[in-house]
């Protein structure tokens, strides 16, 4: 009896393990279906599926590892609630020890190996697809982060030696404005005035560090979604890092090239966003609005600011 349930258990987990294998397999392939698992399940903590074509691989990656990830803890806690059970204590005779137990040692070192190379493949994959440069990008923006705003340079080819054809400044009163074109490839190259700053638009599911100096970080998205949505920096970066927020306006090619004529006829920013509709209020940022960084006249460091009542 004894001899017969330790030959049927190792076959009975490692056939176990194939299931789990497979599962994992097929829930990684089965990415189209990701946006409707992961709206189920609050996006599994991110801000959703994104607003470009790259921030929808690595969403289709994030909802199918925490499925696969899933599927195994649940495996593992069901093993671990089955052993409880079966095997709690029945009495003060010892059970029968054993150990060195060759298929399940082998069993325990293939399978994470296997999940560990298969979560590895799926993120290389990905990850090289986000990073990828096109050779000829539809539009160029330069990113120079300050302490503490942004400026969005327009440029009229990639590289520092290109030029400027239009810009956006933002200031303590004012949320600089990012207005980009849908379905164009667009390449980001940052440059810092001063500290380590980092670009994140939290939908584009995508941050990249901003470094001064000769560093110039380049990255390429190609939005897919019109909308308004904040951005900020994710680099602490010193006394008002908080508050260097921007404001990224997704509109369609028509209305950027509109939104850019206006600029480089010497428009201010809200002027060009007024040409190309946003009037009012809807010329600036409206996802996000300037923080009172009490500059002048209060301060937290004086006492009269922070005696209660006040
Ligand atoms: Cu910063």
């Amino acid at each position: 009896m004894g001899v017969k349930s330790s030959a049927a258990r190792p076959r009975a987990v490692r056939l176990a393990g194939l299931g789990v294998g497979g599962a994992l397999l097929l829930t990684l392939l089965a990415g189209c279906s990701a946006d409707s698992i992961g709206a189920k399940f609050g996006n599994f903590g991110w801000p959703g599926p994104g607003v470009s074509l790259q921030a929808h691989k690595m969403y289709d990656l994030w909802i199918a590892s925490v499925i696969a990830a899933l599927v195994v803890g649940f495996f593992v806690w069901g093993l671990i609630f089955w052993c409880v059970i079966r095997y709690r204590k029945r009495g003060d005779e010892l059970p029968v020890q054993t150990r060195f137990n060759m298929p399940m040692e082998v069993l325990y070192t293939v399978t994470p190996v296997l999940v560990v190379a298969i979560l590895f493949y799926y993120t290389a994959i990905v990850q090289t697809s986000v990073d990828k440069l096109s050779k000829n990008p539809d539009q160029v923006v330069e990113i120079v982060a300050f302490k503490w705003n942004w400026q969005f340079n327009y440029r009229d080819g990639v590289g520092s030696t290109a030029s400027t054809t239009a810009s956006t400044v933002g200031s303590s009163d004012v949320v600089p404005l990012l207005v980009l074109p849908t379905g164009k490839k667009i390449r980001f190259e940052e440059t810092s005035k001063d500290v380590i700053h980092s670009f994140w638009v939290p939908e584009l599911l995508f941050k990249r560090d901003v470094f001064p100096g000769n560093t110039r970080n380049v990255f390429e998205v190609t939005l897919d979604k019109e909308g308004r949505y904040v951005g900020r920096c994710a680099e602490l970066c010193g006394t008002y890092h908080a508050f260097m927020q921007f404001e990224l306006v997704v509109v369609s090619p028509q209305r950027f090239d509109q939104f850019i004529a206006a600029k480089k006829a010497g428009a201010s920013t809200p002027e060009a966003m007024a040409a190309i509709g946003f009037t009012g209020d809807q010329a600036f940022a409206v996802k996000t609005k300037p923080l009172d960084t009490r500059r002048q006249g209060q301060s937290w460091y004086q006492p009269q600011t922070t005696a209660i009542g006040k």
